[in-house]
């Protein structure tokens, strides 16, 4: 009764200061004048009721927010790609003497059938060897040339920093998102959206980041079946329009433990509805990238306050389980405080379900991680990009899931 009582005070706590945060000290300095506006509480339900039990949360609430998400933003996965047996993975190649020995590499091949017609996507899976097993992994979604993760390491790339993670007892894999869905605007007929629907894609069809996703959630599958992988200790990371992907991935896949959302911005972990100027809004992104996100999300184009859902929501889809949001100081377009504040919003559910989040409503300094209680958040000085000092951040939020 005094836990509920508890949960109850964070939430109404919480409820009372949501609505606006124009007031507030923005991050970046020409931001004085933001418009106000008024979030989705992510508790309240169609019919208006708000919720206030865990069990209503994870019962009925979440399925209804993540509909709302595959309705308006990102699109649904078609059943034939979701079935079980729809994709073959196989070990073609391991190496235990990775990495001067410290390591086992194995090739991975996926091969998803439709139709009578396939698609193979790879990836690279480095083991600790001196590690005890099982360990927990991490798989990074890469959006960047294959020279970033270059499993004979004769190319090394901090976007990809396998050597430090596998010192850290972490296994790793990564895979390159155009083997799974091109990155252009014209690549839908080359990639696996094409091969498992049927006719023209609906106005909520899966769209890139969606494919993506599920291709994260394949190689997930994978990864349970290695005995040398701790399950429910697998983190999911990603860059830009890759943390875009982890977060939508961890929302849906609820194997993931933690996600790792790096300078997601629009359409990932910042609020559409914060019309902070330097910012990348859904007209821009939508025009830009509109294959990123179903035909229904096109509806929004300057009209972010008509969504049923903003991105906070997101976040909260991953409750219980950690996410850790960074930003960089100069990514003014993916909007770090609204990154930041993404994070603030999704309070709420972690508090009703025990968890108490972020624990502060105000941004960390610069280079210092904020880690509460299933979530976290850093920036760091510096541009647009995913290096060491992030995943540094993202590797002690892992320890802090997955080894408290
Ligand atoms: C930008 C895009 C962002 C972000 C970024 C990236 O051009 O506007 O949403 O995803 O690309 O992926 O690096």
């Amino acid at each position: 009764m005094k836990t509920f009582a508890r949960r109850m005070a964070a939430v109404i706590a919480w409820a009372m200061i949501t609505t606006s945060d124009a007031g507030a000290r923005d991050f970046a300095p020409d931001a004085t004048n933001l418009p106000a506006y008024t979030l989705p509480d992510p508790l309240k339900a169609a019919d208006g009721k708000a919720e206030t039990t865990a069990e209503g949360w994870t019962k009925s609430r979440r399925a209804e927010v993540l509909e709302l998400f595959r309705t308006h933003v990102f699109g649904r996965v078609p059943p034939a790609a979701a079935a079980a047996g729809a994709v073959k993975s196989e070990v073609v190649g391991v190496d235990p003497g990775a990495i001067d020995g410290t390591a086992t590499l194995k090739r991975l091949k996926f091969t998803a059938t439709h139709g009578g017609k396939s698609l193979v996507f790879t990836a690279s899976l480095f083991i600790p060897n001196a590690a005890p097993k099982p360990v927990p992994a991490f798989i990074l979604i890469c959006n960047r040339g294959a020279t970033n993760i270059d499993p004979s390491r004769v190319l090394r790339s901090d976007f990809w920093p396998a050597e430090e993670i596998l010192a850290r007892g972490y296994a790793t894999a990564a895979y390159q998102v155009g083997e799974i869905d091109p990155d252009r605007k014209d690549g839908y007929t080359e990639g696996v959206r094409a091969l498992f629907d049927d006719g023209a894609p609906a106005p909520d069809a899966w769209a890139t980041l969606s494919a993506w996703a599920w291709g994260a959630s394949r190689i997930l599958d994978h990864l349970e079946t290695d005995p040398a992988i701790a399950k429910g200790k697998v983190a999911v990371i990603g860059h830009s329009r890759g943390g875009k992907t982890a977060l939508w991935s961890a929302a849906q896949d609820e194997r993931f433990g933690l996600a790792c959302v790096n300078e997601s911005g629009c359409g990932g972990a910042n609020l559409l509805r914060r019309r902070f100027e330097g910012r990348e809004s859904v007209a821009r992104i939508n025009k830009n990238f509109p294959y990123w996100f179903n035909a229904n999300f096109k509806r929004y184009d300057n009209r972010e306050d008509d969504l049923p859902v903003d991105h906070h929501m997101l976040s909260a889809l991953v409750a219980p389980r950690w996410v850790h949001v960074g930003s960089a100081e100069e990514d003014l377009w993916a909007d770090p405080r609204g990154e930041f504040l993404g994070l603030v919003h999704a309070a709420p559910v972690y508090a009703l379900l025990g968890k108490k989040g972020l624990g502060s409503r105000e941004m960390p300094p610069i280079g210092v991680p904020l880690r509460g209680d299933g979530l976290a958040y850093h920036i760091r000085a510096g541009k647009h990009n995913l290096g060491l000092e992030d995943w540094r951040a993202y590797l002690d939020t892992a320890d802090r899931a997955f080894r408290p």
